[in-house]
Protein backbone atom coordinates (compact mmCIF):
# COMPACT_ATOMS: atom_id res chain seq x y z
CA UNK A 1 0.00 0.00 0.00
CA UNK A 2 1.32 3.07 -0.40
CA UNK A 3 2.40 5.01 2.54
CA UNK A 4 1.72 8.32 3.36
CA UNK A 5 4.30 11.54 2.75
CA UNK A 6 5.16 14.25 5.19
CA UNK A 7 2.47 16.06 2.83
CA UNK A 8 -0.19 14.08 2.96
CA UNK A 9 0.23 14.33 6.55
CA UNK A 10 0.24 17.96 6.54
CA UNK A 11 -2.41 18.04 3.62
CA UNK A 12 -4.93 15.76 6.02
CA UNK A 13 -3.77 17.81 9.24
CA UNK A 14 -4.69 20.81 7.21
CA UNK A 15 -8.56 19.63 6.12
CA UNK A 16 -9.37 18.23 9.39
CA UNK A 17 -8.61 21.24 11.25
CA UNK A 18 -10.93 22.83 8.44
CA UNK A 19 -13.66 20.62 8.14
CA UNK A 20 -13.79 18.91 12.00
CA UNK A 21 -16.30 21.30 13.38
CA UNK A 22 -18.41 19.79 11.42
CA UNK A 23 -17.83 16.13 12.14
CA UNK A 24 -20.84 15.28 13.31
CA UNK A 25 -22.72 16.16 10.15
CA UNK A 26 -20.14 14.49 7.71
CA UNK A 27 -20.38 11.20 9.99
CA UNK A 28 -24.15 10.95 10.28
CA UNK A 29 -24.69 11.72 6.29
CA UNK A 30 -21.62 9.60 5.65
CA UNK A 31 -23.23 6.66 7.68
CA UNK A 32 -26.51 7.25 5.96
CA UNK A 33 -25.25 7.19 2.60
CA UNK A 34 -23.69 3.91 3.71
CA UNK A 35 -26.54 2.29 4.83
CA UNK A 36 -28.69 3.34 1.85
CA UNK A 37 -26.39 2.58 -1.04
CA UNK A 38 -24.74 -0.51 0.49
CA UNK A 39 -27.42 -2.18 2.86
CA UNK A 40 -25.54 -5.11 3.23
CA UNK A 41 -23.86 -3.12 5.55
CA UNK A 42 -27.33 -3.11 7.87
CA UNK A 43 -26.28 -6.62 8.75
CA UNK A 44 -24.04 -4.97 11.41
CA UNK A 45 -26.63 -2.34 13.39
CA UNK A 46 -29.48 -5.20 13.90
CA UNK A 47 -29.73 -3.94 17.48
CA UNK A 48 -30.86 -0.70 16.94
CA UNK A 49 -34.65 -0.04 17.39
CA UNK A 50 -34.96 2.38 14.54
CA UNK A 51 -32.94 0.97 11.17
CA UNK A 52 -33.52 4.13 9.18
CA UNK A 53 -30.89 5.74 7.50
CA UNK A 54 -31.89 9.39 9.07
CA UNK A 55 -32.73 7.87 12.60
CA UNK A 56 -31.15 8.70 15.74
CA UNK A 57 -29.22 5.89 16.55
CA UNK A 58 -27.25 5.76 12.69
CA UNK A 59 -26.37 9.34 13.59
CA UNK A 60 -24.96 8.67 16.74
CA UNK A 61 -22.64 5.82 15.17
CA UNK A 62 -21.96 8.56 12.57
CA UNK A 63 -20.73 10.74 15.25
CA UNK A 64 -18.77 7.84 16.72
CA UNK A 65 -16.93 6.87 13.78
CA UNK A 66 -15.69 10.32 13.31
CA UNK A 67 -14.16 10.56 16.42
CA UNK A 68 -12.60 7.60 15.66
CA UNK A 69 -11.27 9.57 12.56
CA UNK A 70 -10.46 12.49 14.28
CA UNK A 71 -8.69 9.94 17.10
CA UNK A 72 -6.41 8.73 13.67
CA UNK A 73 -5.39 11.88 12.82
CA UNK A 74 -3.88 12.19 15.88
CA UNK A 75 -2.49 8.98 15.50
CA UNK A 76 -1.70 9.38 11.76
CA UNK A 77 2.55 8.47 12.18
CA UNK A 78 1.93 4.90 13.71
CA UNK A 79 -1.48 4.12 12.72
CA UNK A 80 -1.23 0.43 13.34
CA UNK A 81 0.27 0.67 16.97
CA UNK A 82 -2.53 4.03 17.45
CA UNK A 83 -5.73 1.74 16.36
CA UNK A 84 -4.68 -1.20 17.65
CA UNK A 85 -7.87 -1.56 20.36
CA UNK A 86 -10.29 -0.18 17.85
CA UNK A 87 -9.08 -3.03 15.64
CA UNK A 88 -9.38 -5.39 18.40
CA UNK A 89 -12.92 -4.29 18.47
CA UNK A 90 -13.73 -5.11 15.44
CA UNK A 91 -12.06 -7.88 14.47
CA UNK A 92 -12.97 -10.07 17.55
CA UNK A 93 -16.03 -8.28 18.90
CA UNK A 94 -18.04 -6.82 16.20
CA UNK A 95 -16.70 -9.00 13.38
CA UNK A 96 -16.77 -6.76 11.07
CA UNK A 97 -16.10 -7.97 7.24
CA UNK A 98 -13.15 -5.51 6.54
CA UNK A 99 -14.74 -4.99 3.02
CA UNK A 100 -16.77 -2.27 4.43
CA UNK A 101 -13.80 -0.26 6.21
CA UNK A 102 -13.69 0.94 1.97
CA UNK A 103 -17.11 1.38 1.64
CA UNK A 104 -17.45 3.42 4.51
CA UNK A 105 -14.04 5.34 3.58
CA UNK A 106 -15.70 5.92 0.59
CA UNK A 107 -18.94 7.37 1.40
CA UNK A 108 -17.14 9.50 4.01
CA UNK A 109 -14.73 11.04 1.12
CA UNK A 110 -18.10 11.29 -1.06
CA UNK A 111 -19.77 13.45 1.96
CA UNK A 112 -16.60 15.90 2.00
CA UNK A 113 -16.37 16.12 -1.10
CA UNK A 114 -20.08 17.57 -1.10
CA UNK A 115 -20.04 19.44 2.08
CA UNK A 116 -16.82 21.37 1.46
CA UNK A 117 -16.53 21.48 -2.41
CA UNK A 118 -13.98 24.78 -2.06
CA UNK A 119 -11.76 23.27 -0.10
CA UNK A 120 -11.66 19.45 -1.49
CA UNK A 121 -8.92 20.18 -3.63
CA UNK A 122 -7.79 17.17 -6.02
CA UNK A 123 -4.74 17.17 -3.58
CA UNK A 124 -6.81 16.81 -0.36
CA UNK A 125 -9.05 14.22 -2.41
CA UNK A 126 -5.47 11.92 -2.85
CA UNK A 127 -4.60 12.25 0.68
CA UNK A 128 -7.67 11.85 2.35
CA UNK A 129 -8.03 8.45 0.49
CA UNK A 130 -4.60 7.35 1.24
CA UNK A 131 -5.22 8.32 5.06
CA UNK A 132 -8.39 6.40 4.99
CA UNK A 133 -7.22 3.32 3.52
CA UNK A 134 -4.22 3.67 5.80
CA UNK A 135 -7.09 3.39 8.95
CA UNK A 136 -8.94 0.34 7.08
CA UNK A 137 -5.78 -1.12 7.01
CA UNK A 138 -4.96 -0.37 10.77
CA UNK A 139 -8.15 -1.48 11.65
CA UNK A 140 -7.87 -4.32 9.27
CA UNK A 141 -4.58 -5.93 11.18
CA UNK A 142 -5.97 -8.02 14.11
CA UNK A 143 -7.93 -9.57 11.62
CA UNK A 144 -4.74 -12.15 10.69
NI1 LIG B 1 -16.89 1.07 13.71
C1 LIG B 1 -18.03 0.93 16.93
C2 LIG B 1 -14.74 3.62 14.58
C3 LIG B 1 -15.90 1.41 10.45
C4 LIG B 1 -19.35 -1.12 12.74
N1 LIG B 1 -16.47 2.08 15.43
C5 LIG B 1 -17.04 1.87 16.65
C6 LIG B 1 -16.45 2.76 17.62
C7 LIG B 1 -15.53 3.53 16.96
C8 LIG B 1 -15.55 3.09 15.57
C9 LIG B 1 -14.65 4.64 17.52
C10 LIG B 1 -16.78 2.81 19.11
C11 LIG B 1 -15.75 1.96 19.82
C12 LIG B 1 -15.99 1.79 21.30
O1 LIG B 1 -17.17 1.78 21.71
O2 LIG B 1 -15.01 1.65 22.01
N2 LIG B 1 -15.54 2.26 12.71
C13 LIG B 1 -14.74 3.23 13.26
C14 LIG B 1 -13.90 3.80 12.22
C15 LIG B 1 -14.24 3.17 11.06
C16 LIG B 1 -15.28 2.21 11.38
C17 LIG B 1 -12.88 4.90 12.45
C18 LIG B 1 -13.72 3.37 9.68
C19 LIG B 1 -13.37 4.52 9.18
N3 LIG B 1 -17.49 0.27 11.94
C20 LIG B 1 -16.96 0.55 10.72
C21 LIG B 1 -17.70 -0.18 9.69
C22 LIG B 1 -18.69 -0.90 10.33
C23 LIG B 1 -18.54 -0.60 11.74
C24 LIG B 1 -17.41 -0.11 8.22
C25 LIG B 1 -19.75 -1.79 9.77
C26 LIG B 1 -20.31 -1.62 8.61
N4 LIG B 1 -18.40 0.06 14.66
C27 LIG B 1 -19.29 -0.81 14.07
C28 LIG B 1 -20.20 -1.32 15.06
C29 LIG B 1 -19.82 -0.72 16.27
C30 LIG B 1 -18.68 0.15 16.00
C31 LIG B 1 -21.32 -2.31 14.82
C32 LIG B 1 -20.50 -0.90 17.63
C33 LIG B 1 -21.52 0.16 17.73
C34 LIG B 1 -22.74 -0.23 18.50
O3 LIG B 1 -23.58 0.63 18.69
O4 LIG B 1 -22.88 -1.38 18.87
Amino acid sequence: MTTLTAKDKQTVKAFWAKVSGKSEDIGAAAVARMLVVYPQTKTYFSHWQDQSPYSPAARKHGITVMMGVGDAVTKIDDLKEGLKELSELHAFTLRVDPGNFKILSHNILVVMAVMFPTDFTPDVHVSLDKFLAAVSLALAEKYR
